[in-house]
């Protein structure tokens, strides 16, 4: 069943299937996620068959997202004092979106070839582990995903664009000398797209925005059930931009789509939706999760949450937002009619129970116990709402985005059990705020985006070398008969030096290295032990 609320989005919704053909996908099977990543940045929804797609559990049929899109926004700074906001900005927004795939040329900020770049690239971390153990060995054929990675534009785009590990430090990606992509996670999809002005799109930024979603294989509830996005935005316009907002949209559902409830909490930067009602569901032809339903959040890992807001489907004042100036209110908690969102009632100024007093998160109270001033969706100092299909939009305000510079976000969607199967709506808000405390605990340890490292054989001491640590005036010599070369690293993994047999020894002078702990690796016909060698 799909979500059409009148004829003219059915309408918009036939008249677009065939834009949408020309943006492909790939499904992410991670963990107990099983969702789809597109090539321009839409997220988590089948779009051909107009149907949510975040699938949790992975072998079920309940979703848990029908779709999220990023949206950003900002000023141009022409530093004339008088002169009138010019305002710019590109945003996904259900099916519609002002971003399409590939990088954006550099000499004349168009659009590279959509159709080239029509792909989203899948890597898991057990094909780059696989890459680093063999790529040296002759019978080992590089992986296509690993030598299509998009590491270099072409046509006029940047030079470097996807992350990778660059063994030798050339700035060139060569997996065949063992650079690999350099992704987050167990699997990841990278995707590459941007809003460059189009006819259709006068208040484009030409922004490039690089996109990484990922996930863990993990036995851990908090990771399996946790999907994390990486976002680079890159400012490729001839302006600095001032007063930017990044925004992220979010339509929430829960099984069935109808009984919403959502949230924030600023303490973990975090919004949230929730079952409406203990029951989740049943609605003809749409999976459902039944009793005791589950939460989902959406976190902002690395930025804080300065705003939150939703619309109304079918308001007028507070409907939903249709021009630039009305998205970038949105971002900064204001309904399309320029009214703030009130703290009380559904947050619109006319609504019942609605204070005189501007907020800037909607429902910020917590819905899983009872405080007498805390706004929520069942404390409204009025009627309690009646569920429905919310959407939410977590923002926050960059302020300064400079020509050439780029701001990074990196985000968590964590979902959350009823592990008491108590039969209300609010005990996976519960565990959902927990875990959430846990997901940004173990990103702030810098564990769920760290990248793989550069792995070296085990060091044991086979061949020794001396002296070690070295110091000012020393030289290493390695005589060993059955080693004709050795490579030195850094801890980090990247190649400084290599170094072959010169007479009946390798030599290697204190003055060559800088002060540090290194890696030497020990070569010949075969490889040998590696050694930590220590200079001091
Ligand atoms: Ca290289
Ligand atoms: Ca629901
Ligand atoms: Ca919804």
């Amino acid at each position: 069943m799909k979500k059409v609320r009148n004829t003219a989005l059915a309408l918009l919704l036939v008249s677009s299937h065939l834009l949408f053909s020309q943006s492909i996908y790939q499904a992410l099977e991670v963990g107990n996620v099983n969702t789809r990543v597109y090539a321009d940045g839409k997220l988590f929804n089948d779009f051909f068959n107009s149907r949510a797609q975040f699938v949790i559990p992975k072998n079920s049929e309940t979703s848990a997202i029908y779709m999220a899109g990023f949206w950003v926004g900002g000023k141009i700074d022409l530093n004339i004092p008088a002169q009138p906001d010019l305002l710019r900005l590109s945003k996904i927004f259900y099916i519609n979106s002002d971003f399409t795939q590939g990088p954006i040329r550099l000499n004349n900020r168009t659009g590279a070839d959509p159709s080239y770049w029509n792909k989203t690239w899948k890597v898991t971390k057990t094909t780059i582990n696989t890459h680093i153990a063999n790529y040296n060995n002759d019978n080992y054929s590089t992986p296509r995903e690993l030598l299509e990675w998009p590491a270099h534009g072409k046509d006029g785009a940047a030079d470097i664009l996807a992350p990778f590990i660059d063994l030798n430090g050339n700035s060139i990606y060569e997996p065949e000398k063992g650079d690999y992509p350099n992704i987050k996670g167990d699997e990841a999809m990278y995707f590459i797209c941007n809003d460059a002005r189009r006819g259709n799109h006068p208040d484009a930024m030409d922004i490039e925005v690089h996109g990484m979603v990922y996930g863990f294989n993990s036995p851990d509830e908090q990771l399996q059930n946790t999907i994390f996005i990486n976002l680079k935005f890159i400012n490729r316009s001839l302006f600095n931009y001032r007063d930017v907002y990044f925004g992220m949209y979010n339509d929430f559902d829960l099984g069935d789509p109808f009984d919403d409830f959502v949230g924030t909490d600023t303490s973990l930067n975090m919004v949230f939706g929730y079952n409406g009602d203990p029951v989740d569901g049943p609605r003809q032809g749409i999976p459902s999760y039944g009793a005791s339903p589950p939460a989902i959040g959406m976190i902002l890992l690395n930025k804080k949450l300065t705003n939150s807001m939703y619309y109304e489907l079918n308001g007028s004042g507070n409907g939903e937002p249709e021009n630039t100036a009305d998205f970038y209110d949105c971002m900064k908690s204001k309904f399309k009619d320029g009214s703030h969102l009130k703290y009380g009632g559904n947050g619109y100024f006319r609504s019942n129970g609605a204070t005189q007093h501007d907020a800037n998160f909607l429902f910020p109270g917590d819905p899983t116990y009872y405080e007498a001033n805390a706004w929520t969706e069942t404390n409204t100092f009025s009627l309690p709402n009646s569920p429905g299909d919310r959407r939410i939009v977590a923002s926050s305000k960059i302020d300064e985005l400079p020509l050439n510079s780029s701001f990074e976000i990196d985000l968590a969607y964590v979902f959350a059990e009823n592990s008491l199967k108590n039969e209300t709506n609010t005990q996976s808000v519960i565990e959902l705020k927990n875990l959430s405390k846990k997901i940004q605990l173990l990103y702030d340890s810098g564990q769920i985006n760290q990248t793989i490292k550069p792995s070296l054989p085990v060091i044991n001491a086979q061949r020794p070398i001396y002296p070690n640590p070295i110091s000012e005036g020393q030289s290493i010599i390695i005589d060993y008969d059955d080693i004709t070369s050795v490579e030195v690293y850094s801890i980090l993994g990247k190649l400084i030096t290599r170094k072959e047999k010169n007479g009946s020894s390798i030599k290697i002078e204190r003055t060559e290295l800088s002060t540090g702990v290194y890696i030497i690796r020990l070569l010949g016909s075969q490889e040998f032990n590696s050694e930590k060698l220590v200079v001091k």
